[in-house]
């Protein structure tokens, strides 16, 4: 195995407050450098940290990958999943041609056939039941200029509310949350401020697995002089909780009784800056009352978390000077999603640690590219963090358009992911576009989502660059051009835009979703409202000049970022005008937040029983520019353990694989890493079984069961830990293993940003048999 798959994080460049993260250099080449032609600029499709790379191309091929040292987000370094990851565009299995379904079977196609069978049953299902009939699913693994063309199709041109990305199951609630507390989305701070804190707090986020090199930078400061203190929220014992200062190892579903009891603690030890407080926020006193009965033996009590470690935690975060604060899924997918996230909001903000160097905090984003999803409204808001209630909002995507503003629905919130599936499955959505997901093993409820996907008369067309389970289920799939093939901007975390050329071309006969989709509205004939076709770009680069026009005057403004100010940059964060063209580190470093009515992305919600506010009510409480501090008390989750289903099951990531492994199994050293599916259980809770470290056991929960070898680890007692990143696609015996962790989880969602629930699941266990009969890689 090589070493920097087993060496995760490499070599330490440890580093001091302030002073810059030292460059190093990471490159994997699987040829000798000198047969390398040209190395091309691009950036990491494999989470969202966005780190800059240099492809190398020899023979027309991608032959290696190289981190690119004057990139500000990773100075040259690539974790696993980079360094590895991008041998899958060499698969064998590449799709190569368009496949459409005759007589029950895919059979392969050319482009003129399939795209003629998708338009015709567009065009028949929209004559027949009209917009509402026709449904976009998409992802955060696409680039800009694609969900900028897909938003425009779908909501300009053929109407429908029905668009959303997958990464409603990943960043809907970062997306909230930021709007919730700041009136816009976008992550105000910069990755520099992990150099200059004093203090990170890291709640329901796995860094050192899930973004390696962001955990290489943390782990560089904590092994630097003056190391910053560490606070980790996890009920498992992660390889980034084991550096912690303070490990809070609450039960699963019981964020928001912890974080009230850490602003409880705040408050009374009287650690809030009153002055930004009273200057820069709304709705303190509610705060404060919300979290007074939350005492530490109240979390306690309620997390099973010691009382004196929340006291502890309150102090390190009471005493810092500079904090960073990062929340991702152990927040996102759980009870209460958008309250906790917001809560984590709500300790900068009455710290006054926000729009500072040093100091922010990070609503994560995961997938790479699910900043642009949002940023173009190919998901659950309008284009630009344009607000759907907002008739001068709408008027002016209409005029940006040329379309009729009745033309793009906006008489409710676009549509979310969990929804659509339940109009399919009540037969009122009947056309399907599913691009960049593998929705048949991400989400949750798996039996329900393959029942309705094959019983409903749903007509389904898949783009992907493999034959995934979902693409299995089609009526049409789309062979993809793949990173690397095609041209197209994308956004990171900390609103980095990388530009990635074309390095070569795709195998066969795989064509851009770019270039589908712009083929798909010309056959279509979508037009505007003078006539003319609704489209009129070429290239991507013609998208992304009207995408940045679309964003001018927004909080995304990146109306200044051209492809040539981008080609060949260490990566340039939004907003980027005329008056700022080099871009900017940190919003709202004037403390004024995009609140007034007039600009804000969305009038907000209740964020305990997410009732949607109107203009009215917003403007009854107009913040006038400053920031909310909306509280919640805790509720227990909807899905109790009891006598049934003793243990909680949450599921999430490991370091090698991403998400349902259609890149990652299809890299050697990273498969090797990690070929087979496992379930983490706690020694406590596998004795009563008898069981061992890999013994074959089974989960059931109340939807479905899986079976995997157990692997035992010192996590919370009652916890049990499944990767979701095994479906079926490459099962050494096909249909002998329920594998795939999502089979479990169930069909609720957050009120408010609608991000589904797969991190709690009551569940049982059994052993099925002794380690030492299950055959080694194939149990
Ligand atoms: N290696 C790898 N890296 C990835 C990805 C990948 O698939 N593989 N995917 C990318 C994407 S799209 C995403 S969204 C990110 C996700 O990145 P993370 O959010 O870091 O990953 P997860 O493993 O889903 O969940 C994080 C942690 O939440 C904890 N958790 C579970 N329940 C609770 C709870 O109730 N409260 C708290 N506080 N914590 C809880 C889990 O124990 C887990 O350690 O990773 C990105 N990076
Ligand atoms: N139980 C459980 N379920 C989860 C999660 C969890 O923690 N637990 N996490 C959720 C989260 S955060 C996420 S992000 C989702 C991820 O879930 P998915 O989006 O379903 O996962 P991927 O495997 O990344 O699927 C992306 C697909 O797009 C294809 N693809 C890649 N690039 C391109 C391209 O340029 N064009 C086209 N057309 N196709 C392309 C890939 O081959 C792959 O099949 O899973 C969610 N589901
Ligand atoms: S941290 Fe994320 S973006 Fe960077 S190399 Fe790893 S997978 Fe790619
Ligand atoms: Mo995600």
């Amino acid at each position: 195995m090589t070493s920097r798959v087993t060496d995760v994080w490499g070599e330490r460049t440890p580093y001091g407050p302030g002073d810059p993260w030292p460059e190093r250099v990471d490159q994997h080449l699987t040829v000798d450098a000198a047969r390398v032609e040209r190395w091309v600029p691009s950036a990491c499709v494999l989470c969202s940290n966005g780190c800059g790379m240099d492809v190398a191309v020899a023979d027309g091929r991608v032959v290696g990958v190289r981190g690119r040292a004057e990139d500000r987000v990773n100075r040259g370094r690539l974790g696993p999943k980079g360094l590895y990851g991008w041998q899958a565009n060499h698969s064998a299995d590449r799709l190569t041609r368009p496949l459409v379904r005759v007589d029950g079977e895919l059979r392969p196609a050319d482009w003129d056939a399939a795209m003629a069978v998708v338009v015709e049953r567009s065009q028949a299902v929209l004559d027949e039941y009209g917009p509402l009939s026709m449904a976009f699913y998409t992802s955060g693994q696409l680039f800009a200029e694609e969900y900028y063309a897909q938003a425009l199709i779908a909501r300009g041109g053929i109407g429908t509310p029905h668009l959303d990305g997958n990464t409603r199951l990943c960043t809907a609630t970062s997306e909230w949350a930021l709007v919730e507390s700041f009136g816009s989305d976008g992550d105000p701070g910069s990755y520099e401020d992990v150099d200059l804190c004093d203090t990170l707090f890291v709640v329901g986020h796995n860094p050192a697995e899930t973004q390696t090199v962001q955990w290489a930078r943390m782990l560089d400061r904590l092994h630097g002089v003056a190391r910053p203190r560490l606070i980790v929220v996890d009920p498992r014992v992660t390889a980034t909780a084991r550096q912690a200062d303070v490990h809070l190892r609450l039960k699963p579903g019981t964020n928001v009784a912890l974080l009230n009891a850490l602003l409880h603690e705040l408050i009374r030890a009287d650690r809030i800056d009153h002055a930004f407080v009273r200057d820069h926020t709304v709705g303190f006193e509610e705060l404060r009352e919300t979290v007074a009965p939350y005492t530490p033996e109240k979390a306690e009590e309620i997390c099973g978390v010691p009382a004196e470690q929340v006291r502890e935690a309150a102090r390190i975060l009471g005493d810092a000077e500079r904090l960073v604060s990062t929340v991702l899924q152990g927040v996102y997918q759980s009870h209460q999603a958008t309250a906790a996230a917001v809560q984590v909001n709500n300790v900068n903000l009455v710290r006054g640690m926000i729009g500072r160097p040093g100091c922010t905090v990070f609503q994560m984003n995961g997938q790479p590219t699910a900043q642009n999803t949002r940023e173009a409204g190919a998901n659950g808001t309008m284009p630009g963090f344009r607000n759907w209630q907002n008739d001068t909002h709408m008027a002016e995507l209409a005029r940006l358009w040329n379309v009729e503003p009745s033309r793009i629905p906006h008489w409710a919130p676009p549509t979310h992911v969990m929804e659509m599936f339940r109009y399919i499955e009540t037969g009122s959505i009947r056309f399907l576009w599913v691009t960049a997901t593998n929705p048949a093993v991400s989400l949750p409820e798996l039996r329900r989502i393959r029942r309705i996907v094959k019983e409903a008369g749903l007509f389904l067309v898949v783009s992907d660059a493999f034959l995934t389970e979902t693409a299995q289920l089609a009526d049409v799939v789309l062979p993809a051009a793949l990173w690397a093939e095609k041209t197209g901007c994308f956004t990171n975390a900390d609103r980095t835009v990388h530009l990635s050329e074309k390095a070569v071309e795709p195998p066969g006969e795989a064509r851009s979703d770019f270039d589908v989709l712009l083929d798909y509205a010309r056959r279509m004939d979508l037009r505007d409202r003078d006539g003319g076709p609704l489209i009129t770009w070429e290239r991507p680069e013609d998208a992304w000049r009207d995408f940045t026009e679309m964003t001018r005057g927004r909080p995304c403004d990146q109306s200044a970022l051209t492809y040539d100010t981008l080609r060949g940059s260490g990566g340039v964060q939004w907003p980027v005008t005329e008056e700022a063209p080099e871009g900017t580190a940190r919003l709202y470093t004037d403390h004024h937040f995009p609140t007034h009515p007039e600009h804000i992305e969305d009038y907000g919600h209740d964020i305990v029983n997410g009732a949607q506010y109107d203009a009215d009510t917003y403007r009854a409480h107009d913040a006038a520019g400053r920031a909310f501090l909306k509280a919640a008390p805790y509720q227990p989750p909807h899905e109790p353990v009891d006598d049934d289903y003793p243990l909680q099951l949450t599921t999430g990531r490991t370091v090698h694989h991403f998400h349902t492994r259609t890149k990652t199994a299809r890299s050697p050293e990273l498969q090797e890493a990690a070929p087979e599916m496992w379930i983490e259980l706690t020694p406590q809770d596998a004795e009563p079984h008898g069981i061992a470290d890999g013994d074959l056991v089974r989960v059931y929960s109340r939807r479905g069961e899986l079976s995997a070898p157990a692997v035992l680890r010192g996590n919370r007692p009652g916890v049990v830990f499944a990767p979701f990143h095994y479906g079926y696609w490459d099962e050494a015996e096909p249909g002998r293993h329920i594998r795939a962790a999502n089979e479990l989880t169930r069909t609720e969602w957050d009120p408010v940003s609608k991000q589904p629930l797969f991190k709690q699941t009551a569940v049982r266990i059994e052993k099925v048999a002794d380690a030492r009969d299950v055959a080694p890689g194939r149990y």
